[in-house]
């Protein structure tokens, strides 16, 4: 069974807590098992961290071997050298989302250092954007 990762990176465990009109009413952990379900013929895992080499370990763990990673970095897209060469040093595809439009947000949140290793991004499409990258990564 081909295996999908979803990454969710700092402050992303507050989904449907707090902030709901820029990031929506639902928490990620409701939503994981519609994805598991409308994609049953694949495993998806789940990972989320507020740590930054959590994130870079759990990138090494999986990305030699999942067929592909869809990755929500949080902040750190706009900051981290070391996720973007973490991204950059793993065979698997990585689709970068962002639940909210980056790009009609602050200046500081148009740059994404993780983006430019990437194979894609998809931003500003709510939680929707996770369906769509699967999407993505199961049609390589
Ligand atoms: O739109 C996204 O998905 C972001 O990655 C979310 C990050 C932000 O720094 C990026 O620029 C864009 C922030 C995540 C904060 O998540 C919260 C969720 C609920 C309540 C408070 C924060």
């Amino acid at each position: 069974m081909k295996q999908l990762v979803i990454i969710n990176g700092p402050n992303l465990n507050l989904l449907g807590k707090r902030e709901t009109a820029i990031y929506g009413s639902q928490s990620f952990e409701d939503y994981l098992p519609q994805l598991q379900v409308a994609f049953s013929e694949v495993s998806i895992t789940y990972f989320q961290s507020n740590h930054e080499g959590a994130l870079i370990d759990k990138l090494h763990e999986v990305g030699f071997t999942a067929a592909g990673i869809v990755f929500n970095p949080g902040g750190y897209a706009h900051t981290s050298v070391a996720l973007a060469d973490a991204i950059a040093a793993i065979p698997a595809p990585v689709v970068e989302v962002h639940i909210s439009n980056t790009f009609a947000r602050e200046e500081f949140r148009h740059h994404s250092f993780t983006a430019q290793k990437s194979k894609g991004v998809i931003a500003g499409l709510g939680l929707e954007g996770y369906r769509l990258a699967l999407m993505f990564l199961l049609s390589l």
